[in-house]
């Protein structure tokens, strides 16, 4: 079952298929500006010396684990999870702001071999403590630009109420411009369930943040991710 949202529309779409029936939305193509006429040599050299240049940058800021084409699927990721933050709320309810490997109360992230949806491994959130507040994870801005589709698996345990994704967008100067709450539901189930979100970035967005949440998890919960891409979608 798919739960998809179009940025056009507030309504869920909830699919039985698998993953094809890419989602679409609307939008004008990105418009890349050109001069019309050819570069010199020295202006090509340069220009290409300043595209590996931007390349670099771009690599510094993207995690090794979010290369564009490639799913993260917690095969080769270190138990550490480079560049996944979590806030969860203390016993006093305040939040805190951590990296994921940073939590060990009340809440404890791990790589786990039990049932992963692809290869041998999946991303394990367990809540060790009652978490009445709101708990909110996820991995380090992906690369993604124009018109992407997000796609992942999960699946949970003794959780009383759906999650939700939250996006924020970066350009390739690290600066966030925006940040919001998409309509997509992470619907609960022992089973894996495929969640897609699909819409068209901020033309100047070159980084994805994707947060999952959730709220008022009981001890004893159990979340489990696998499969988490973002990809352009074909204009
Ligand atoms: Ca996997």
């Amino acid at each position: 079952m798919k739960y998809l949202f179009h940025p056009d529309s507030v309504d869920f779409q909830v699919h039985q298929s698998s993953a094809q029936n890419a989602p679409s939305c609307g939008g004008r193509a990105l418009q890349i500006p050109r001069t019309g006429r050819a570069f010199p040599w020295r202006a090509k050299h340069f220009r290409k010396v300043c595209g590996v240049l931007v390349l670099g940058l771009l690599g510094q800021f993207m995690s090794a684990s979010s290369a564009q084409d490639g799913a993260i699927d917690f095969e080769s990721l270190s138990p550490e999870f480079p560049g996944w933050t979590a806030i969860a709320a203390n016993s006093e309810g305040a939040q805190e702001h951590r990296a994921v490997s940073k939590w060990d109360t009340p809440v404890h992230f791990s790589l786990d071999a039990e049932k992963p949806h692809s290869g041998s491994s999946s991303m394990k959130c367990d809540v060790v403590e009652e978490l009445p507040g709101t708990l909110i994870f996820g991995p380090p801005a992906l690369a993604a630009k124009g018109e992407v589709e997000l796609r992942f698996f999960v699946r949970s345990e003794g959780l009383h109420t759906d999650g939700t994704i939250s996006l924020e967008e970066y350009d390739d100067g690290k600066k966030r411009l925006s940040g919001y709450r998409t309509k997509v539901k992470i619907p609960l189930s022992d089973e894996w369930q495929e969640v897609i979100w699909s819409g068209r970035l901020k033309p100047e967005t070159t980084g994805l943040r994707v947060r999952f949440v959730f709220a008022g998890i009981p001890s004893g919960g159990k979340i489990w991710l696998d499969d988490l891409a973002v990809k352009a979608v074909a204009e």
